[in-house]
């Protein structure tokens, strides 16, 4: 097969003071941080959907994007040779990951068991181009909201034949997850919400989504698939509410149903920002309940307020990200999966590398940014000390369960009033903060 970028040279580390746009300046993937190698902290992923499907349409246009390998057909042969090009893509941009969903890397049949057929014949490229390169599947799922059949819901359609269709195909997907040797498996609620409350029943759909995770749960123990499970969460976008709005609904939801053991979150930057969070906030909150598994890295556009799914190039951005990512212990199944598509007016080839790159440099600056303030030490101290009474005395006996409201009383009426505030000096704070970036 021709190669489909020939004139592209496999992306290096420059440095930087390099001023080659098709080289990293700051992603030196054997570069050693907190003890460990970038490419070890970053684990960075190439996202299929958007890198080798998304033609960049929107609502007022069609797709603009050049891709001279892509036959435009839905054959099963094109998705074949589509997947090929992906990896040499993914190879020369020197990722070690990638992650697709079942309909974007083989295309949907006149029938299940068709679609069934065409997943296998791609999945077998997949598996020859994994063996051949040595990248790795961070994770798979299945589309269930682009076809029409979804229209109301998967798992939450008031139509239980498009429950069994959704379990059908989620349980595909996972077995071909697992033949590829996945490390984890993605649940991003597509279509689980609702347009309206007039025609919905809310509760019920909540119990059925319940009980299609509970199913995967069972199927991934029938099947023997060990990888990681997670729910990306996102507030709205298809519809007007998502099920799955934030982090705290997702583990609220997964606590309440007794999953929250067999489940981690896949937090993305832009959905974050659409539930009016920030995303550290969001990584931060998954970490505090032990569920920060993997990131969908990409950012939104603080005009737009849509999911723009745009490269990551903000530095403030993937330092915060970063700060939270190594205080809880790092990526361990997961990755940094560029959920992201170029503009619509970067048409070219090149335009996916200058694209991959920025956002890779982005998280390598985060990270150093990052560790450099974590070996400072300065805003960490600063919180320590901050929750200094809790560590003695009255706090101490707080934390530890042994006082109630009456002993409280008691001792609050002795005292008379609390000892006073000190500051929380954020200026300061956010001072120091900038020193590294
Ligand atoms: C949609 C989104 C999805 C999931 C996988 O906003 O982020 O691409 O990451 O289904
Ligand atoms: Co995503």
């Amino acid at each position: 097969m021709a190669e489909a970028f020939a004139d592209i040279p496999k992306i290096q580390f420059e440095g930087p003071e390099s001023k080659n746009p098709l080289a990293f300046k700051h992603y030196n993937p054997t570069e050693l941080v907190e003890g460990k190698t970038m490419a070890e902290h970053l684990r960075f992923s190439v996202a299929y959907w958007h890198t080798f499907r998304n033609g960049c349409a929107d609502p007022f246009g069609g797709p603009t994007r050049i891709m001279p390998w892509d036959d435009g057909t839905d054959s099963v042969e094109n998705a074949q040779n589509r997947a090929r090009v992906a990896f040499e893509f993914i190879e020369k941009l020197g990722v070690e990951f990638y992650c697709f969903h079942d309909r974007d890397v083989a295309p949907e049949g006149a029938t299940l068991s068709e679609s069934h057929a065409n997943l296998d014949a791609v999945a077998k490229v997949l598996k020859e181009e994994q063996e051949r390169t040595g990248i790795k599947l961070l994770w798979g799922t299945a589309c269930l909201f682009a076809n029409p059949r979804f229209m109301h819901g998967a798992s939450t359609s008031p139509n239980a034949d498009v429950f069994a269709f959704s379990a059908a195909q989620v349980a595909k997907a996972m077995e071909i997850t697992h033949e590829l040797g996945g490390l984890g498996y993605v649940f991003w609620g597509g279509r689980e919400g609702y347009k309206s409350l007039l025609n919905t029943d809310l509760g019920r759909e909540l119990d059925h989504m319940a009980k299609f995770m509970q199913m995967a749960v069972d199927y991934k123990k029938e099947i023997g698939f060990t990888g990681q499970f997670y729910i990306e969460p996102k507030p709205k976008e298809p519809t007007k509410h998502q099920y799955d709005f934030d982090s705290a609904t997702c583990h609220g939801f997964l606590k309440a149903n007794g999953l929250d053991k067999d489940f981690k979150l896949n937090i993305e930057a832009n959905h974050a920002t659409l539930a009016g969070h920030t995303f550290q906030h969001e990584l931060e909150f998954a970490a505090s309940v032990d569920m920060l598994g993997s990131v969908d890295a990409n950012r939104g556009d603080s005009q737009l307020g849509w999911d723009t799914d745009q490269f990551p190039t903000d530095v403030y951005d993937t330092t915060a990200a970063m700060l939270t990512i190594l205080k809880s212990g790092g990526l361990t199944t997961g990755g940094l999966n560029f959920d992201a598509h170029v503009a619509r007016e970067s048409v070219d080839p090149v335009d996916l590398f200058y694209a991959h790159i920025g956002g890779m440099d982005a998280f390598a600056r985060g990270l150093k940014a990052a560790a450099a303030i974590r070996a400072d030490g300065q805003i960490a101290d600063f919180v320590t000390e901050r929750y200094a009474t809790w560590d003695t005395g009255i706090g101490a006996d707080i934390e530890a369960g042994k006082l109630g409201y009456a002993e409280l009383s008691k001792y609050m009426l002795e005292k008379g009033e609390s000892d006073a505030n000190i500051s929380g000096r954020v200026e300061y704070l956010e001072n120091i903060l900038n020193e590294f970036i």
